[in-house]
């Protein structure tokens, strides 16, 4: 692409154009050298356009509804006036069968707004893992102007862990299902969540999805140490648009109390940190890799270390003395 197409596809991105915004994501995912220092020009320009939207993760495991719940908060929020972007970090290749934004649900009454936009993710991981093509897709979204950033993963893996660290606020969605929850759900995801949302809280199901959610609510008084935000249960239905509301009320709530604790931006800003010495790591990694003389050198060290002929940090300190 020449400067002046580059020029001309940033300011219909700025326009909101969406075919301009994807356009622009596909170079940003590209692995092309070529691409991706131009990529980096464009990131560098919008960056004054960007922070402005809300940015939501949401998790939970195969099944529970996120395509659904989505679907259905996206289209209320757009209903207050808001745009709406999804992206979607997807763990699993295609070749495994697993698709966020597969056959099953591709949020078709979503997808057919105008101020929607839904972009699932490369399946391949590449440099900052499977999330790091997603946090610059974020920041092309709020560049094009929208106000709400919804990030989808499946709760399997490490992803839950990279998207939450990209977002204001992480929302893991739960099955009512009050028996055997302490198994199901991961520790750590408790300790990531801003809030538990019990989804498929209609027909029968309505009872035990409120004794789960009493059930989670007093694990979490145990376990999270008071701060300024206490991590809220609710339940709600995303098939039949209950509490849909209310869950974007206490995501602004917590954006309200978030910013009055001086901790809004300053938690974009360790993520940011963050996620610059993530990256460091890798292209060091990366450049280990490729170097030659690393490469031939490794194999000795390494041999040299099992047998007990030098010590792993002097091994370690050779190899990267080589850098
Ligand atoms: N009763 C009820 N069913 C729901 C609700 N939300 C989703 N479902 C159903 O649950 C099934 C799975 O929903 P999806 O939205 O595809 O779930 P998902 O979490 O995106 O699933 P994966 O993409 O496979 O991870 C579908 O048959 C939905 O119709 C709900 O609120 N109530
Ligand atoms: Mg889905």
């Amino acid at each position: 692409m020449t400067k002046s197409d580059l020029s001309q596809q940033l300011n219909l991105l700025r326009q909101g154009n969406r075919r301009a915004l994807a356009k622009t994501i596909t170079l940003v995912e590209s692995k092309l050298d070529s691409h991706r220092a131009q990529a980096q020009q464009i990131l560098e320009q919008v960056l004054p356009f960007t922070g402005k939207s809300m940015r939501v993760g949401i998790t939970g495991v195969p099944g529970v509804g996120k395509s659904t719940f989505i679907e259905t908060f996206g289209l209320h929020l757009i209903k207050q006036g808001k745009k709406v972007a999804v992206l979607a970090v997807d763990p699993s290749s295609p070749i495994a069968g697993g698709s966020i934004l597969g056959d099953k649900t591709r949020m078709e009454l979503l997808s057919r707004e105008d101020t929607a936009f839904i972009r699932p993710s490369p399946a391949e991981g590449s440099l900052g893992g499977v999330a790091h093509k997603t946090r610059e897709s974020m920041l092309l979204c709020e560049a094009a102007g929208y106000d709400v950033i919804l990030v989808e993963t499946v709760g399997v893996g490490q992803s839950e862990y990279e998207v939450a660290s990209m977002v204001d606020f992480f929302l893991v969605l739960m099955l009512p299902n009050a028996g055997d929850e302490l198994q199901g759900i991961k520790r750590g995801i408790m300790e990531l969540a801003d809030s538990l949302v019990i989804n498929k809280a209609d027909g029968e199901s309505i009872n035990l999805a409120t004794r789960t959610q009493q059930h989670y609510q007093s694990a979490f008084h145990l376990l999270k140490a008071a701060g300024f935000w206490s991590p809220r249960v609710m339940i709600c239905s995303a098939l039949e648009n209950k509490n849909i509301d209310q869950v974007w009320q206490m995501i602004m709530e917590y954006q309200e109390v978030a910013i009055k604790h001086h901790v809004f931006f300053e938690k974009r800003a360790a993520q940011n940190s963050e996620w610059m010495h993530n990256l460091l790591h890798e292209m060091i990694q990366l450049r280990l890799n490729q170097n030659p003389q690393v490469k031939a050198k490794l194999p000795i060290l390494e041999d040299d270390v099992i047998h007990g002929r030098t010590t792993p940090y002097a091994a370690a300190k050779q190899i990267v003395d080589l850098l």
